[in-house]
């Protein structure tokens, strides 16, 4: 089996302060909370910006900052995020693709997201899909759904993404596709052969999700976006801590951790 990819989501845009008091929120603090990652194990690191009063932002002039901040550490896959926060338009998610990175989330349908609606119109999706070609960044194809493979899969046919496709399903969100593990084997039963996925399990569905995705050849994210406690009514210490745990699990099950090259590889990123 090919060696694990770790991502770290290290902020999101829904968790505050008050609920993870170790929520790294400016640039720095991402900055280093990426490179604890990496030193635990993390080949890709998941970015939402925040402004100084900690709000989500997607502003071009923060994600660039956390980009440089965190590339003057290590070579950790920089991927920011084009979701954003639930009320930001699609001109303001798309700013951080002006920066070129390597890698850059598309979320490829609209879903209920707790009280909230995630909007990603048909228009949306392509119009992501055709930037982050033209800039050659490697989209992570977000799941919510099981109709969001095939959104992908009709703007693949239009020639807007390419194989091997990498996808993301994030599972257990309230009012999207539940996180048990036959939601999981569903879904990844429907994608193309050749592609790559990674599982964000939300809340209590992190750590059983992840096991599986080590047995069952997927990749695995973790963080603070998805999920702020190590165990039941135990907050998480840090980022670091999550990974680190993941890649410990995985070096037990015979699997081992890829670094940021072997990810590139894995992810076809550049080639
Ligand atoms: N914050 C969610 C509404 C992404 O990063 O691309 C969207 C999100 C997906 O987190
Ligand atoms: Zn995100």
């Amino acid at each position: 089996m090919e060696k694990l990819i770790i991502t770290a989501a290290l902020t999101g845009a829904e968790v505050t302060r008050e609920q993870q008091p170790a929520l790294p929120m400016s640039p720095q603090e991402i900055a280093q909370a990426a490179y604890d990652c990496y030193l635990a194990g993390a080949s890709i690191v998941h970015v939402h910006a925040r402004d100084q009063k900690g709000n989500p932002t997607q502003s071009i002039y923060v994600y660039k900052e956390i980009k440089e901040e965190i590339e003057s550490r290590c070579n950790i896959i920089f991927q920011p995020s084009t979701g954003g926060a639930v009320y930001h338009t699609f001109e303001e998610r798309r700013q951080p693709l002006e920066l070129n990175p390597e890698m850059a989330t598309l979320s490829a349908g609209t879903t209920n997201f707790g009280k909230d609606i995630f909007l990603n119109t048909e228009e949306y999706i392509e119009k992501f899909a055709h930037e982050m070609k033209q800039r050659k960044i490697k989209p992570e194809i977000e799941v919510f759904e099981r109709g969001h493979i095939n959104n992908a899969l009709r703007i693949e046919k239009k020639g807007l993404i390419d194989r091997p496709i990498h996808f993301d399903f994030v599972m257990g969100v309230p009012g999207a596709i539940p996180g048990e593990i036959d939601d999981l084997i569903y879904l990844v039963s429907h994608i193309p052969p050749n592609s790559t996925w990674t599982v964000a399990g939300i809340g209590k569905y992190e750590l059983s999700l992840a096991v599986h995705a080590i047995l069952m050849g997927g990749h695995v994210r973790v963080g603070f976006e998805d999920n702020i406690y190590f165990k039941k009514g135990e907050l998480a210490k840090s980022n670091a801590q999550l990974v680190e745990r993941i890649a410990k699990i995985s070096i037990e099950l015979g699997r081992e951790v890829a670094g940021p090259e072997e990810a590139r590889k894995i992810l076809n990123i550049g080639g």
